[in-house]
């Protein structure tokens, strides 16, 4: 079918809540030294399962407690609306493990020991989760985010070889980790389906369940450690759990978490020599000690956890490059997607109290005076959430030129999303093409930089389906372009 420029447009604007511009209402412009950016819908790579960041330790009350209910709902859009906020579509919540919520501990939902891995488990739901259950409650039933991974940084301590749930420590019973209190790895699993089943009763589907965080490391805070063949024996467990609690359909495995990208690359080996892999989702991992690169697996791959710890709090969009500047996050994010086809990308927290006064998070909120400020670093992440939808496939795109770097997606609703980075000083003329089976019928183009949040920017279409625009300096563009079948 041929659809009318009338059509596009009003298809485009229920899509974003934005006006399109469908050609042949407006002249195009004529670039000068256009370079040209060439599209391929019929070449296809991974398919996204979306954006996202965590409110674990607590920092989910920084929003759900917020006194001043204005800025509350402002907190909320800021991360998940579509049209003024970042629009993420994950989130990733810390699944407690401490008897306490002292300090920013987060409550296991079994604080006491029912006397051992057999005996009657004795739950305690206090229905706030802290603070994230409120906090996923809005993003599911305001927002439509359907993408919750619940993730556990430990078994409750009494499940442990050390006993207590910090100092990492080894499930019981997983390979080479035996216990004078048995093997706890089937009351593991029972406990986190009892996690899953209530937050269901509360009206959120967890749909990705992650049992280990960051095995390769002992923290002084919760942290239990694990190799990928003591990972595939627990696997082995929790898989049927789920199956048998009816949860087979709405939640699935993901593993591990690792703090690095090779880590995580050799737990996979294991997972595979010891038959799990088929059963995990998504094989997650943090990059703190590198990453990238191919991650040799039939799972969807995640980058699941990254942040700028050291640099000092800033609000950047680019000054000099800086760790925790937004261009450099639009960045980390292309080379995640592109360079390691990822499917999903989280960035650390989504909001943090000033102190410490880094840039763990991406929004800085001040409880004591109700304030809050935001980083550019979100704005890098709205570029490419807003517009690279859960289910979108990532195509083929070249060109754009000498310092513009390009990423294409299709998303389920038949959109396709062109992102362009330009790292250089001045601005580039680019032409979009699109090609592999369909043509550009209506277009619209958004610009980040050091003035701009995801500003509406001018983009014009010719009859031949030529899309042209430009690429501010140091800036992320995205065309955002509903195409119509040749
Ligand atoms: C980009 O295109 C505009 C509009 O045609 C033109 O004025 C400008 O000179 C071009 N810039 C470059 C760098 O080619
Ligand atoms: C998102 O923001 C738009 C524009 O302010 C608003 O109309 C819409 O209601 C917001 N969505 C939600 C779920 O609040
Ligand atoms: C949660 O999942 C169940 C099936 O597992 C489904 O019936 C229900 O509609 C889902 N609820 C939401 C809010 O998505
Ligand atoms: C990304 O996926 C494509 C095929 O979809 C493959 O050719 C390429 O090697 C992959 N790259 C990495 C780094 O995994
Ligand atoms: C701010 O949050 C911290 C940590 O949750 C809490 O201890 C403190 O009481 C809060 N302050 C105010 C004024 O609510
Ligand atoms: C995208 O990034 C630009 C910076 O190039 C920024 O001005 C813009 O507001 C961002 N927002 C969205 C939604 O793309």
């Amino acid at each position: 079918m041929r659809l009318t420029p009338t059509l596009l447009t009003a298809a485009a604007a229920a899509i974003t809540g934005v006006t399109a511009t469908a050609a042949p209402d407006v002249a195009p412009l004529e670039p000068r030294q256009a370079n040209t950016i060439t599209v391929d819908l019929s070449k296809t790579y991974q398919r996204m399962d979306g954006f996202g960041l965590s409110l674990a330790f607590q920092r989910a009350n920084l929003i759900t407690n917020m006194a001043d209910k204005t800025k509350q709902r402002q907190l909320l859009d800021l991360l998940f609306n579509r049209t003024t906020g970042a629009g993420f579509s994950i989130i990733r919540n810390g699944i407690g493990s401490t008897p306490n919520s002292n300090s920013d501990s987060m409550n296991t939902i079994a604080p006491n020991n029912p006397g051992g891995p057999d005996a009657e488990p004795k739950y305690e739901w206090d229905g706030k989760d802290s603070g994230q259950l409120w906090v996923s409650q809005q993003a599911v039933s305001l927002y439509g985010v359907k993408s919750i991974y619940a993730n556990a940084w430990s078994a409750p301590g009494y499940m442990k070889t050390n006993g207590r749930d910090t100092n990492g420590g080894n499930l019981c019973g997983v390979t080479g980790a035996r216990c004078s209190s048995g093997d706890w790895r089937q009351a593991y699993a029972d406990y986190l389906v009892a996690y899953v089943k209530f937050y269901a009763a509360a009206g959120v589907n967890v749909t990705r369940l992650g049992f280990l965080n960051e095995p390769d490391f002992s923290a002084s805070y919760a942290s239990m450690q694990s190799n990928g063949n003591q990972a595939a024996d627990f696997i082995k467990v929790l898989h049927p759990t789920l199956a048998a609690a009816g949860l087979g359909g709405q939640v699935s495995i993901t593993c591990c978490d690792s703090m690095g990208w090779n880590n995580q690359a050799s737990m996979v080996e294991q997972i595979r020599s010891a038959g799990a892999e088929d059963m995990l989702a998504a094989v997650t991992s943090h990059t703190y000690n590198g990453g990238g690169g191919a991650m040799n697996t039939r799972a969807p791959v995640w980058m699941s956890e990254q942040c700028d710890l050291n640099g000092q709090w800033s609000t950047a969009w680019y000054a000099n490059g800086g760790a925790g500047e937004g261009l450099t996050w639009a960045n980390n994010i292309y080379n995640a997607v592109v360079s390691s086809n990822v499917s999903g990308y989280l960035y650390w927290e989504g909001v943090q109290w000033p102190n410490p006064n880094t840039n763990e998070k991406l929004i800085r909120v001040d409880n004591s005076t109700n304030t809050y400020e935001v980083s550019r670093r979100l704005w890098a992440f709205a570029n490419w959430s807003r517009y690279v939808r859960p289910g979108a496939v990532r195509v083929g795109s070249s060109g754009g030129g000498n310092g513009v770097r390009t990423a294409a997606f299709r998303n389920e609703d038949g959109t396709v999303a062109v992102i362009a980075i330009s790292s250089g000083g001045s601005a580039v003329n680019v032409s979009v093409k699109i090609s592999g089976g369909a043509k550009a019928a209506a277009v619209q183009a958004f610009v980040s930089d050091n003035t701009r949040n995801c500003a509406s920017t001018a983009a014009t279409l010719a009859d031949d389906g030529t899309v042209s625009g430009s690429v501010a300096a140091r800036s992320i563009t995205t065309f955002f372009i509903l195409p119509a079948s040749e």
